[in-house]
């Protein structure tokens, strides 16, 4: 349900000055442009979502970034908004801990958090579909495939499309929503503007995804947890489907990559790293699948402000772009759209307010997540073999359950709350500082107390003086 208040005594914001609809262009029809879609709709505007590829409720074969996703608190709450959680989440397959694969291996369940904190494995193909149908349904939105935006200008809201036919059209919009994805060509434009930022970093690791079939119809893993490889350099995770599929996704620099050109490298690269996996997925089928699509690459995209003049806005990947190292990209887009629905409410539907707003409330939040997912990412690759995840998250867990108030795990603020992006990063940061203070606090009681005990005791003498101890103490960098 939105929270739209009575609006008796404004002269109609949905609609231009002569009383018509106001139009909105929604650009891409991916997961944040099919969800805003109806966003938009149900405020009353003249909704048009523009899509470059074919309508994939009709199309065979869908082939997309990846499978399925996880979808957590963020973008469970803006599914409610548009009354579409309960059949997404139906169609959903909880998560309730990772499990977490050692070479060995053995398998150590880690979970998410109380009985209630899971996240979902959810088909993207199907989630986008659903999503589409659920925008239709609205009179006043009109969904158009085959249409891919060439060109467009802020001054007249003109935007040159290339219509399913070949030809070109002109279209006119008061508002352009630019939701069309990490290479958005709605961004173009926004290049050209004094003052806009905007950087690009692809990372060094690219993915491929590989199937693990069920065994006896049944899931060949327990189905209900998000399943880590951990190992360095490489990362394998496997997100369960509703046909008792597994889709594995393995990530590995593009150098790695290189370096596995047959079916037997693959194998032997596999049975190196991912010996329990091996079985599972089936010699014949790795052999194969491994080299059925190339690698495919990863890029973090920030930008600021997302709006330009008062006609138009840029949301989901078009805006930022994250690594999928925090499971946060699609959770992030349809946040966006909650908070653009909000500031639509406190701004009466003004455009120029609003999107001005929209860039200074979002930017911040945007930006947090790209960080996390990419500091997260580094941190992974450096040094995160199976021992170490379990170690960091028992300890997380641990110092969570001493002092429940204080010390909040960073992924729970992320994935179970609503917390704004980078208070949640601020308040971590604050965590740090209380964690490494206390743990200051304890090696330095213990070491004096020791040498006191030492001296008095025992009669002991220190061989070095308190100042060279002191200087021991600080060396190692607790703050
Ligand atoms: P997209 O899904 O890319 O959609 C953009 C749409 O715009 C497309 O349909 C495209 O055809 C269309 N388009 C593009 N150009 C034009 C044009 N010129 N004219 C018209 N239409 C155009 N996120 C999570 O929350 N959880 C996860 O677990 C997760 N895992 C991920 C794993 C991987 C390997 C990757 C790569 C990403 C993952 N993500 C995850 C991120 C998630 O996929 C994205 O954040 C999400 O798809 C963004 O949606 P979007 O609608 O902004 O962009
Ligand atoms: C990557 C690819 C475990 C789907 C980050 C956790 C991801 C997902 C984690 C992909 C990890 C990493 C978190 C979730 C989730 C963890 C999270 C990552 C879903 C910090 C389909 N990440 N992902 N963190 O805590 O918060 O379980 O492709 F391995 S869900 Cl990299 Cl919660």
């Amino acid at each position: 349900m939105s929270s739209t208040p009575a609006k008796a005594m404004d002269p109609q914001p949905a609609k231009t000055n002569d009383g018509k609809k106001k139009v909105v262009a929604v650009v891409g029809g991916g997961l944040v442009g099919a969800l805003n879609a109806s966003f938009l709709a149900k405020r009353g505007f003249q909704v048009q979502v523009f899509e470059f590829r074919e309508d994939i409720r009709q199309a065979e074969v869908v082939r997309g970034r990846s499978i399925n996703l996880a979808l957590s608190l963020r973008g469970r709450e803006a599914l409610k908004h548009i009354g579409m959680e309960e059949k997404i989440i139906s169609k959903g397959i909880p998560m309730h801990a990772r499990m977490i694969h050692s070479i060995s291996g053995k398998q150590s369940p880690i979970p998410y958090g109380k009985k209630g904190q899971y996240i979902l494995s959810v088909d993207r193909a199907n989630l986008n579909k659903e999503l589409l149908t659920a925008a239709e349904a609205y009179p006043n939105t009109k969904l158009n495939f085959g249409y891919k935006l060439l060109d467009w200008s802020c001054d007249s809201g003109m935007m040159t499309f290339q219509g399913p036919n070949g030809t070109e059209e002109e279209i006119h919009a008061d508002l352009i929503v630019g939701c069309d994805g990490a290479f958005s060509a709605v961004r173009k434009q926004f290049l050209r503007q004094r003052r806009f930022n905007y950087s690009q970093t692809y990372i060094p690791h690219g993915y491929i995804e590989l199937t693990m079939p069920p065994i006896n119809g049944q899931f060949a893993i327990a189905p209900n947890f998000l399943h880590i490889w951990p190992r360095t350099t490489f990362m394998m995770i496997a997100l369960p489907n509703l046909d008792k599929t597994f889709t594995c996704t393995l990530f590995m620099p593009f150098e790695e990559f290189d370096k596995i050109t047959t079916g037997d490298q693959a194998l032997e690269f596999f049975q190196k790293y991912f010996p329990d996996a091996v079985p599972l997925m089936g010699v014949a089928a790795l052999k194969q699948d491994f080299f059925q699509f190339p690698a495919q690459a990863l890029v973090s995209v920030k930008s600021s402000p997302h709006h330009m003049g008062d006609r138009c806005v840029l949301m989901g990947d078009a805006a930022h772009a994250v690594v999928p190292f925090y499971g946060q990209g699609m959770n992030a887009g349809f946040e966006d759209c909650i908070v653009f629905d909000d500031i639509m409410d406190q701004f009466n539907e003004d455009l120029s307010a609003v999107l001005l707003e929209y860039s200074k409330m979002r930017v911040p939040d945007d930006h947090a997540i790209a960080d996390l997912a990419m500091y997260n990412y580094i941190e992974m690759r450096s040094h995160v073999n199976s021992r170490w995840f379990l170690f960091r998250k028992y300890l997380d867990n641990f110092l969570h359950r001493i002092m429940p108030r204080t010390i909040i795990p960073l992924y729970t603020m992320v994935t179970f709350s609503r917390m704004r992006y980078h208070e949640a990063v601020r308040q971590w940061q604050w965590q740090q500082k209380v964690i490494s203070r206390g743990l200051f606090l304890c090696g330095t009681t213990s070491a004096i107390g020791g040498t006191y005990l030492l001296i008095k005791l025992f009669g002991m003498r220190p061989s070095i003086s308190l100042e060279q101890l002191w200087n021991r103490v600080l060396a190692l960098k607790w703050f």
